[in-house]
């Protein structure tokens, strides 16, 4: 008798230490995530899939927590929390990051990338993953490449169909050189500012114009202060989905796989979505009245010749390995 229960007590003992283990693998967590856009933004949707992923992939224990429109801190400020570890991750543009990594400028230079797939290709290939190198060393880690998407240019002053048409329009830019220089070379005045400020900026006239994807017009509701859109598509913004190295080293190797994995679950939702909607951003806009302009090829060509200079001008910055990199993939990429 005094032997059996000795064996329940045992038995008992076990169980509650498998118990044990499998807590350990999988906490109650709670990953607060930073954004600068509102929660209709395709962000939501990238976000809804890798929150459902790690709820199922842990029994329900991580779960994902965004706050949007900036209210735990601009893409900026935001990163920094994330770098000290008083923010778990956040979804920022890569631009307002060049002055912590140079070599993010690489994604800066005017006209990079062609299409989406190009991006794709070299984002998710080795070429992203030398960039997500970096980033540990400043205290983050890159979970995957999301997207913010193709620029294109607002104005509340007049319609912009040819590299002239810049001068004198007062611009808002990303906190960025090669932005602001960009901007500068075509005789606009750059006005580098945060995204959260935006909107106000445009309303009271502070600037005229402004720059982003069609999604983050949409969301943002800049059409109620401006009036033509170009389609310069000037720019490509990667997404970083950047979480806090300082948190990362105290979670489990298995909850860092389920956020990696979940990551990239999210990241399919997101860049189907946002390539969907921002088709449908765009004649949401036009019929929110804006005047739509097209730039001929003849003078988007201008317009490129124009910016060379900016890719020479920050060859140094970013660095000639990056540049390498960066061009050497694009080249075996358009040779496919
Ligand atoms: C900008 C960027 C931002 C994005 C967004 C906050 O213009 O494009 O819109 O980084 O995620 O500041």
């Amino acid at each position: 008798l005094f032997t059996r229960t000795g064996m329940a007590a045992a038995i008992a003992a076990t169980a509650l230490f498998t118990a044990g283990s499998a807590n350990a693998e999988f906490q109650e967590r709670t990953i607060r995530v930073s954004n600068g856009v509102s929660k209709e933004h395709p962000m939501g949707n990238g976000l809804a899939a890798m929150g459902a992923c790690t709820l199922e992939k842990t029994g329900g224990k991580m779960k994902m927590q965004p706050y949007w429109d900036g209210a735990l801190g601009n893409d900026l400020t935001a990163t920094q929390s994330v770098r000290t570890g008083s923010l778990e991750m956040v979804l920022t543009s890569t631009a307002p990051l060049t002055s912590i990594v140079p070599s993010f400028g690489v994604f800066d230079l005017p006209f990079l990338f062609n299409d989406e797939r190009e991006a794709d290709q070299v984002l998710d290939g080795k070429v992203g993953q030398w960039f997500s190198d970096k980033l540990p060393a400043v205290g983050a880690v890159n979970l995957a490449w999301w997207e913010n998407g193709f620029r294109h240019t607002t104005n509340s002053r007049h319609p912009i169909a040819k590299a002239e048409d810049f001068e004198g329009v007062k611009m808002r830019v990303m906190q960025n050189n090669i932005f602001i220089d960009t901007f500068k070379e075509l005789g606009s005045n750059a006005v580098p500012l945060a995204f959260s400020e935006i909107y106000s900026a445009l309303e009271t006239g502070t600037v005229d114009g402004q720059e982003n994807p069609f999604n983050n017009i949409e969301n943002m509701k800049f059409y109620e202060v401006q009036k033509y859109l170009t389609l310069t598509k000037h720019a490509y913004s990667p997404t970083l989905v950047l979480f806090s190295k300082k948190i990362w080293d105290g979670l489990s190797p298995e909850e860092q796989t389920v956020l990696k994995d979940c990551a990239l679950v999210g990241q399919k939702e997101q860049r189907k979505v946002n390539r969907e909607k921002s088709e449908v951003s765009l004649a949401n806009l036009k019929t929110q009245g804006m005047e739509v302009n097209e730039i001929t090829p003849e003078e988007m060509e201008r317009l490129r010749d124009k910016l060379k200079v900016i890719s020479e001008r920050h060859a140094a910055a970013i660095g000639p390995e990056t540049l390498d990199l960066v061009f050497g993939e694009l080249k075996r990429i358009r040779a496919d």
